[in-house]
C-alpha cells in the first residue's frame, strides 16, 4: 500500500503539533487570508540548548504540575551550563546497532514458530505493508512500523506468541509507467526495490519475522489470489459486465473512479472520459447488510467506522410506478419506476426526471424534443457522477416532451431529463418534489415547473420562502378518494408507511432498500497485475474458470508493455500466452488478458502471513484459527474505505466458505498521523523588491513569497519576523512532505546520524501517535541527547580517548525506598501508555526517571535492569546492548517486562510546608496522617528549621494535615524572659 497515496482525507486532521507553542501562551497568528494553511508557530533557536525544557513542558500539558516543570527546567538549563552535551554521536549507537541486527538475523530472534502453539495467548499486530516504491522508505513509513513494533516486543516480554510480519503490496502502476518509460521489467524494478525497503527496514531495528516475508507479485501468493476470484466465480460473485468506465486514453487504461481527480488522471493528469467496457465485476453489493452490521462490534476509530457506512450508503425507501401518458393524455404501455426515500411527498411530485442514461429514454422522448435530448445526453456523458451531483452546480436539463401519471394525485406531470439523477443509482429515475427537495426546488424554479406543498412543519413555524422544506412534519394537500389515498395530518413517517401499504396493495410499488455502494470493478488494463484466471472459447465467446489444479496461472514474459491504445491490455501482446486450448472440450480458446487491481493482493495478505509456504492450502485451518483476528492493525487513514471494505468483504466470503474462522479479518484498527515535513518561514516582497509585512501582503494585491532560513527568523511576541528587520512579519507554515518541495527527510539519513534507536523514539516523541505532526530535526538531536544521558547513566562518562568502558556502573546494593518509587510509577506509566498507545508519553516517564536517578549517588542493579526493560521496546539495540553488559546471556526480546508493584505506587510521604509566625521557612517530608506532634518533632530536627525554634517559647501550633504546619512563637514571654 502507497502511504504516501493522500487523495482520499478522510477525516480532518488534528493541527499539527509544536511543543514550543507550549512555551508562551501566544495567540493564533493573524495571518492574510490568502496565506493561510496548517501555520504553526515556532521559535528560530528552537530547541537545541533547550530541548528539554521543552520535552518537560510537553509533558506538562500531560499532567505533571508547572511548578514540578520549572523546577526540572531549571535543573536542566543549570547542568547545561557546566556539562555541554554534545548534539552528536551522543553514544556509540553507530556500533551497537549493526552489532544487534546482526544478532537478531544470525539468530533469527524474532522468528514466530511454524506450529500452533496453544500454551500461551497469541497477538497479532500487522503494519499495511508498504508499496516498494523507488523513492525508499520516508520518514512516514517508520512512524507507524516503530508503533507497532513497540506493541509487538511489549507483548512478547509479557508471554504471547507474536505474530509481527512484513510483506510488499508490489503491483500496480509505477512499476509499469517505470517499464514503459525504460523497458525495465517491473520484475526487476519490484525486486529492487523491495530489496532497498527491506534492508532500510532491517536497519531500523524492526521486529519482524522476516521468514514469514510474502510479495503479492509472487507466483506461490498469488496462486492464492486468483484462487479465491474462482471462489467468487464459483458463487456468482465475479461476473462480467458492460459498464461505462474512467476511459484514459492517453494511458490505454481503465482508472478506478479513485485515479480519477477532477476529470483527469490522478497520474499524470491526463483527460479522462466515460466508455462502455466489458469488464469484471465482484458483487460487494450482496453483501452489504453484513458489512454494515458486523461493523458495530469493531474496535476502530469511530470516524473510520462512519466512513463506511456512508460509502455503504444504505438508504430506506420506496420504489413507485409512474405510467407514461401519450399525447392525448391517455395510459402507454410503458412505465418509469422512481425510487424515493420520502413517499410521503408523493402528491408533491410535480414533475419526473430520467437520468441521461437511462435506458427507456429513447422510447419516451417526442420526436419535437428528441434532438435537444440527445445533445444533452452527450453533453452530460463527458461529466463524472461527481461533478454531476455537486449541490452548488447550476441545474441543467431537457423536457422529453413527454408526461407520466402522479398515481396518487392522478395528475400528469411532464418528464424532464437532468444529469443530477444518475444512472447508476435508484432506478435512474426520481419523483421530482420541488417543494421539499433542494434540488428540486432550484429545478423547478429555473424552468417554471410548479410547486405543491406537502408537509408542513411539525412545530407550527412558516415554511421559509424561497427555499424547499426538506424536514419531515405533518403531511397537507395529499388526498385522492378516487384513488383510495388520505394522508392528509399524519406525520411523514406515519403517511410513508401508508403510501408504500397502498402502493403495494394496488400494484403501484413496494418497499425498497437501496445502497451507494456499487459492485467492485475488478479488471485493469496493465500487466503488472494478476492474470484473472479465466479463458474464453474462440468459437462461442463462453467463458470458463480455468481449473485450481493449474494455478498460479503465472504474467507471461513481456517486452513491449505499452499499451495497446485500443483498450486491449498489454497482456494481448503476449499471442502464444494468450492462445490456449480449453482443457475439457479440447476447443481453442483465448486467455482474459485484463489483469485484477492491486487492490486483490492487499485483500488477504494478512491471511498469508499466518501460513506463508502452504502449497496446499491458502491457509492451514488450525493456524487460522489460532492467529485470527489480527489483534492490531495500523497503517494511513487514506485507507479507511477501500482496502478496509474490500478485505472485509473477501473476508466474508471466505468465512462463507469456511477458510476462516472469524466473521471479521481486523480486531482494532489504528491511524497513525501523518507527517509534515519541517516548518518553513516566508517572507513577502513588493514589486520592487522590498521586503514587506506579511499581514500587508494581501492588501497589496501583488507579492512576492520568499522562503527565508531558520537562522534568518526571529519570534517576535505572536510573530515571526526577520532577525534584522523586526518590522517584517512572516508566515510560518509546515507543508506536506514531498520531493518537489524539497522537504522529504530521508530516514537513512537520520539512521546514519543519530541512529535507529532515535529516529524510532523522536518518531513516537513528536506528538500523540494519531495526530499529524510537524518533523523537527533539533527534536531528534534531543532524543538522541536522552539516549546519550541514559547511556552514560549506566556505563559512565566516555574514557579519555573517546571510548566507553566495557560493562556497567551498576552497583550491588539494594535499591532504596525512593528509587524502588521513581521505578514503579515510571513502569506503571510506560505499560499503561504502551497498552493506550500514548507512545509519547511513555518517553516522557522515562525521561522523569533518568533525570530522577541522576541524582543518586548509587545505581543498583536490580533497579537499572528494570529500567533496560522499560527501554528495549522504544530502543531496542540501546537495550539489547546495556542487557548484555548487565550480565545477561540471551536477547533481552523474551525477558519478562516488568510489573508495577502497587506498593511502590501509594504516595505515602508528603512535603509539608512549615511557617514559622506565618512566613514559610521550610519544608518537611512527613507520612501521610501524620500527627501534630510528629511533624513538630520533625520541624525541630530539620537543619533549617531548627534555627527558628530552638528553644523558644511556643504560643500556638496551627497543624493543617496534609497541608502546612504553622508555629506561632510567643515573642512577649521571649522578651520577658530575657529581661529577667
Ligand atoms: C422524492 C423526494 C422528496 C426525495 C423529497 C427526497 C426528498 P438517498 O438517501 O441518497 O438514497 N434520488 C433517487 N434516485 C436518484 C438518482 N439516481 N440520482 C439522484 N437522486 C436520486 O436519496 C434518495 C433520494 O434521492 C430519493 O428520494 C430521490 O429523491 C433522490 F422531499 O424522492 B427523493
Amino acid at each position: 500500500m502507497n502511504i504516501t497515496h493522500t487523495k482520499l482525507q478522510p477525516f480532518p486532521l488534528s493541527p499539527p503539533l509544536n511543543h514550543h507553542a507550549l512555551l508562551s501562551s501566544s495567540k493564533s497568528l493573524p495571518l492574510p487570508r490568502k496565506l493561510k494553511h496548517a501555520h504553526v508557530k515556532k521559535s528560530p533557536s528552537f530547541a537545541s540548548a533547550l530541548y528539554r525544557k521543552h520535552t518537560l513542558l510537553s509533558y506538562g500539558c500531560f499532567g505533571i504540575s508547572r511548578s514540578r516543570i520549572r523546577n526540572s527546567i531549571s535543573e536542566v538549563e543549570e547542568e547545561q551550563k557546566h556539562k555541554p552535551v554534545p548534539v552528536k554521536r551522543a553514544y556509540p549507537f553507530d556500533e551497537i546497532e549493526p552489532r544487534w541486527q546482526r544478532y537478531w538475523e544470525e539468530n533469527r530472534t524474532f522468528r514466530t514458530p511454524d506450529d500452533v502453539d496453544t500454551s500461551k495467548p497469541k497477538y497479532y499486530v500487522l503494519d499495511m505493508f508498504p508499496y516498494p516504491s523507488g523513492a525508499g522508505l520516508h520518514v512516514g513509513h517508520p512512524l507507524g512500523y516503530t508503533a507497532t513494533d513497540i506493541l509487538a516486543r511489549f507483548k512478547r516480554m509479557q508471554g504471547y506468541n507474536v505474530l509481527h510480519p512484513m510483506g510488499w503490496d508490489a503491483f500496480g502502476l509505477p512499476a509499469e509507467q517505470y517499464a514503459i518509460e525504460t523497458g525495465t521489467h517491473p520484475k526487476l524494478t519490484t525486486l529492487r526495490n523491495i530489496s532497498r525497503f527491506r534492508s532500510q527496514l532491517k536497519s531500523l531495528g524492526f521486529s519482524y519475522d522476516w521468514d514469514r516475508e510474502i510479495s503479492t507479485t509472487e507466483p506461490e501468493y498469488y496462486k492464492w489470489t486468483q484462487w479465491i476470484f474462482l471462489q467468487l466465480l464459483k458463487r456468482g460473485l465475479a461476473y462480467q459486465a458492460e459498464v461505462p468506465v474512467n476511459w484514459c486514453p492517453a494511458l490505454g487504461t481503465v482508472l478506478a473512479n479513485e485515479e480519477v481527480v477532477d476529470g483527469v488522471s490522478e497520474r499524470g493528469g491526463h483527460p479522462v472520459i466515460r466508455k462502455p467496457m466489458r469488464q469484471w465485476m465482484l458483487k460487494i453489493t450482496a453483501y452489504a447488510d453484513r458489512l454494515l452490521e458486523d461493523l458495530d462490534e469493531l474496535e476502530w476509530p469511530e470516524s473510520i467506522k462512519e466512513m463506511q457506512r456512508n460509502w455503504i450508503g444504505r438508504s430506506e425507501g420506496a420504489e413507485v410506478e409512474f405510467w407514461v401518458l401519450d399525447s392525448d393524455g391517455t395510459e402507454t404501455d410503458m412505465k418509469i419506476t422512481v425510487y424515493t426515500t420520502r413517499p410521503d411527498t408523493i402528491f408533491g411530485a410535480t414533475y419526473l426526471v430520467v437520468a441521461p442514461e437511462y435506458t427507456l429514454l429513447s422510447s419516451i422522448v417526442s420526436t419535437k424534443q428528441r434532438e435537444s435530448v440527445e445533445e444533452y445526453q452527450v453533453i452530460a456523458s463527458r461529466k463524472s457522477d461527481l461533478e454531476r451531483t455537486e449541490l452548488q452546480k447550476e441545474k441543467t436539463g431537457v423536457f422529453s416532451g413527454c408526461y407520466a401519471k402522479n398515481p396518487t394525485s392522478g395528475e400528469p406531470i411532464p418528464i424532464w431529463v437532468a444529469d443530477y439523477v444518475l444512472g447508476s443509482y435508484g432506478t435512474g429515475a426520481i419523483m421530482a418534489v420541488p417543494a421539499h427537495d433542494a434540488r428540486d426546488y432550484e429545478f423547478a424554479s429555473k424552468f417554471d415547473i410548479p410547486i405543491k406543498w406537502v408537509v408542513t412543519p411539525n412545530n407550527g413555524s412558516c415554511i421559509e420562502s424561497g427555499k424547499a422544506y426538506s424536514g419531515e412534519g405533518i403531511i397537507i394537500n395529499s388526498s385522492n378518494m378516487n384513488v383510495g389515498l388520505d394522508i392528509n395530518g399524519l406525520s411523514s413517517k406515519e403517511a410513508a408507511f401508508e403510501v408504500i401499504e397502498w402502493a403495494e396493495k394496488n400494484g403501484k410499488g413496494k418497499k425498497k432498500v437501496n445502497y451507494k455502494l456499487r459492485d467492485w470493478l475488478f479488471a485493469r488494463q496493465r500487466y503488472w497485475g494478476e492474470p484473472i484466471p479465466v479463458i474464453f472459447l474462440e468459437d462461442s465467446g463462453e467463458s470458463i474458470p480455468v481449473l485450481e489444479t493449474e494455478l498460479p496461472l503465472t504474467l507471461p514474459e513481456l517486452d513491449d508493455f505499452t499499451p495497446s491504445g485500443t483498450g486491449e491490455p498489454p497482456l494481448s501482446k503476449a499471442v502464444s500466452w494468450v492462445k490456449t486450448i480449453d482443457p475439457s472440450s479440447g476447443k481453442p480458446a483465448m486467455r482474459e488478458t485484463n489483469t485484477m487491481p492491486q487492490w486483490a493482493g492487499s485483500c488477504w495478505y494478512y491471511l498469508r502471513f499466518m501460513d506463508p509456504r502452504n502449497s496446499n492450502e491458502l491457509v492451514d485451518k488450525a493456524k487460522e484459527k489460532y492467529w485470527s483476528p489480527v489483534d492490531v492493525y495500523v497503517g494511513g487513514a487514506e485507507h479507511a474505505v477501500l482496502h478496509l471494505l474490500y478485505s472485509r468483504f473477501w473476508h466474508k466470503v471466505l468465512y462463507d466458505i469456511g477458510v476462516v474462522s472469524t466473521k471479521e479479518p481486523f480486531k482494532c484498527v489504528i491511524n497513525q498521523g501523518i507527517i509534515l515535513g519541517e516548518v518553513q518561514y516566508t517572507a513577502y516582497k513588493d514589486t520592487d523588491g522590498n521586503y514587506i509585512s506579511a499581514d500587508s501582503a494581501e492588501e497589496l494585491g501583488e507579492y512576492r513569497p520568499e522562503i527565508i532560513a531558520e537562522e534568518r527568523v526571529l519570534k517576535s511576541g505572536e510573530y515571526f519576523v526577520l532577525k534584522d528587520n523586526s518590522n517584517i512579519r512572516l508566515t510560518a507554515r509546515a507543508h506536506k512532505m514531498s520531493k518537489s518541495r524539497g522537504n522529504v527527510v530521508n530516514p537513512d539519513d537520520v539512521v546514519s546520524e543519530y541512529g535507529a534507536d532515535s529516529l524510532r523514539l523522536y518518531e513516537m516523541f513528536m506528538g500523540p501517535f494519531r495526530d499529524s505532526k510537524t518533523w523537527n530535526t533539533s527534536g531528534i538531536e534531543g532524543v538522541h541527547r536522552f539516549l546519550g544521558r541514559t547511556w552514560r547513566l549506566i556505563v559512565g562518562s566516555p574514557l579519555n580517548h573517546g571510548t566507553f568502558r566495557d560493562g556497567t556502573l551498576v552497583t550491588d546494593e539494594e535499591p532504596t525506598m525512593e528509587q524502588l518509587r521513581a521505578l514503579h510509577k515510571c513502569i506503571d506509566k510506560v505499560t499503561e501508555e504502551i497498552e493506550g498507545t500514548r507512545f509519547n508519553t511513555g518517553i516522557s516517564a522515562m525521561m522523569e526517571f533518568v533525570n530522577a536517578a541522576y541524582k543518586w549517588d548509587k545505581h543498583p542493579k536490580a533497579l537499572i535492569e528494570a529500567f533496560v526493560l522499560l527501554l528495549s521496546p522504544y530502543a531496542p539495540h540501546m537495550a539489547e546492548e546495556l542487557w548484555s553488559r548487565l550480565g545477561h546471556p540471551d536477547s533481552i526480546a523474551y525477558a519478562t517486562f516488568p510489573k508495577a508493584d502497587p506498593v511502590y505506587l501509594k504516595e505515602s510521604t508528603i512535603v509539608l510546608p512549615v511557617q514559622i509566625n506565618g512566613k514559610t521557612r521550610g519544608t518537611i517530608e512527613v507520612e501521610k496522617g501524620c500527627s501534630e506532634g510528629d511533624a513538630f518533632t520533625l520541624a525541630s530536627q530539620d537543619e533549617k528549621l531548627s534555627k527558628y525554634l530552638d528553644g523558644k517559647p511556643i504560643k500556638k501550633r496551627i497543624y493543617v494535615p496534609g497541608k502546612i504546619l504553622n508555629v506561632i512563637l510567643d515573642r512577649q514571654s521571649a522578651k520577658a524572659g530575657s529581661i529577667q
